[in-house]
């Protein structure tokens, strides 16, 4: 047997997955939802709550304690971890963390307490500021004036300057909290943060994470002096080293040896963040296989041989961790929007669904919205924003069945717009995350984008991507074979689209794109 251990730290949850690449089998696959298992940690939906919708914050402690829970619930349950043999994984992207002490200056963890209070000391500011955290716009721009401008910043970066990017982030950080940031000696990615917690020492960032944060220089995979500078002062010495993909960060902490009993020297590799490892996962990281992964965020991505940025400024180039690049849209209103019209309408899961496949019909008769229940990064909308079109008992929020449809056509049309730019119209589409069982939604997605819709028979694909990246890089298995075997499609599940319904999207496509451009003009 060879196992190897793919973990994935997003914004609701902590999952791990466990691959035999022997028998080619899944053997673990389990999440820990943040809101449920840690309620002390006030955060239902993996954030904190706060009086200004664009500040978005989590605690870092509550990763922490997620990795010594989940760890210990499958020790206890009779998982053997001495049998692994690698291990790699993911983090959502672009949130950072901030200590007094390198990780590798730090006391090793000691076996005999929780990870949690060993960290805490270790925190130079209490919350960590994720991609949801729209409050730099005023950063944003004080980085791309001192860059040369938005262009320039997109040729180093892959992306213009972006107020959920870590850069900005650290910006506004240094400005707000001068202090604080001074006794700052390391700042890590959510990704590096979790891998440098299983080595004990400070991780590197990968590429694929790394392009997240408006500091590495894409084609060199190396963080850029200009933009360091740009940033905040002395940058250059509290962020780890940026890192292959493919690189070994070190071997398993002693403190997971003694307590869950890993085999001592069991090798890591660098995490990345959680699109580009469901890149992997979703075994598209050669050109030709979009992905649409909907998530707390909704993302649409694919690989690309060589960068090619988004002249409208939404879409990121990104590093692939397979080697070159990919890019990538993200929408914030994912399934947070979509449970809270759910909840609105007064609608139940199974009853959203119904609602899409059997109570409605393409075009929606006319009712459509807008669907930004917090604020939006693609468009760029600031405040929330719900407005709804229609038929009176529709905007009067008595159509349910209406309700469902309109904000998936919406956020598939979204979706259409602003991946545009990457070129053709995918023929293909592989679906990804919890949203993904909805066959309502699958239908939506093919018919709006013309294109057959495929889902693979594993929910998630970014704690998957960690695990084909361990077996890779430590086991030397290829990932062709690789995808062969973890990443193929469920043919039952495959949805086609309807030449009638496509057709009919013409007009909504138009007025809800008129909105939709004039909000980001
Ligand atoms: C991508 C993005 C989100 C997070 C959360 O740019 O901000 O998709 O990675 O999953």
């Amino acid at each position: 047997m060879a196992l190897f251990l793919g973990l994935d730290s997003s914004t609701q949850s902590l999952s791990a997955m466990v691959i035999d690449t022997d028998s080619g089998k899944v053997l673990l696959d389990q999440s820990l939802n943040f809101g449920q298992t840690l309620p002390e940690f006030g955060s239902p939906s993996g954030f904190l709550e706060h009086a200004d919708p664009q500040l978005k914050h989590a605690n870092p402690l509550m990763w922490v304690a997620a990795l010594d829970r989940l760890l210990g619930t499958l020790k206890t349950a009779g998982t053997d971890f001495s049998r692994i043999e690698g291990i790699s994984g993911a983090g959502q992207q672009h949130g950072s963390v901030y200590l007094r002490k390198r990780i590798s200056d730090a006391p090793a963890w000691d076996p005999a307490s929780d990870l949690l209070g060993q960290v805490q000391p270790l925190l130079s500011r209490e919350t960590s500021p994720i991609w949801m955290d729209s409050s730099t716009h005023e950063e944003c721009r004080e980085i791309a004036e001192a860059v040369g401008g938005d262009d320039k910043v997109v040729k180093l970066t892959g992306s213009r300057a972006i107020e959920r990017f870590t850069g900005p982030q650290i910006r506004a950080f240094y400005k707000r909290d001068p202090r604080a940031y001074g006794q700052t000696s390391e700042i890590h990615l959510v990704s590096s943060f979790i891998a440098s917690l299983l080595i004990g020492q400070s991780a590197g960032i990968d590429p694929g994470d790394g392009a997240g944060m408006n500091l590495l220089e894409l084609a060199s995979g190396a963080f850029d002096p200009t933009l360091l500078a740009a940033t905040a002062p002395g940058l250059d010495e509290k962020l780890p080293s940026a890192v292959g993909s493919r690189t070994q960060v070190g071997e398993i902490a002693p403190y997971f040896v003694s307590r869950y009993g890993f085999k001592a020297g069991t090798p890591v590799i660098a995490f990345t963040g959680d699109n580009p490892s469901s890149l992997v996962g979703m075994g598209a990281t050669e050109p030709g296989t979009a992905v649409v992964s909907l998530g707390t965020s909704d993302t649409v991505f694919a690989a690309m041989r060589h960068p090619h940025n988004d002249p409208r400024g939404f879409g990121h180039v990104f590093g692939n961790p397979a080697g070159g690049f990919m890019c990538l849209i993200c929408f914030a209103n994912g399934s947070l929007a979509r449970e809270k019209l759910a909840e609105k309408a007064g609608l139940s899961w199974p009853a959203f669904e119904r609602a899409i496949l059997e109570e409605t019909t393409p075009g929606n008769r006319g009712n459509w919205l807008l669907p930004f229940f917090i604020p939006e990064m693609t468009p760029k909308v600031l405040a929330p924003k719900v407005e709804l079109f229609g038929s009176e008992r529709f905007v009067a929020w008595q159509e349910p069945a209406a309700l469902a449809r309109a904000i998936v056509e919406a956020q598939a049309l979204s979706m259409q717009r602003h991946s545009a730019f990457i070129g053709e119209q995918p023929k293909l589409i592989r679906v990804t995350g919890g949203a993904a069982k909805n066959r309502g939604i699958l239908q939506v997605l093919a018919d709006v984008f013309g294109a057959e819709i495929h889902t693979l028979s594993v929910a998630n694909a970014s704690a998957l991507g960690g695990a084909l990246r361990a077996a890779e890089a430590v086991g030397k298995v290829p990932f062709d074979s690789l995808y062969q075997a973890f990443a193929a499609t469920d043919a039952s599940r495959a949805v086609a689209p309807r030449a009638s319904a496509t057709a009919c999207y013409g007009e909504l496509r138009e007025k809800l794109v008129a909105r939709l451009d004039a909000l980001s003009a």
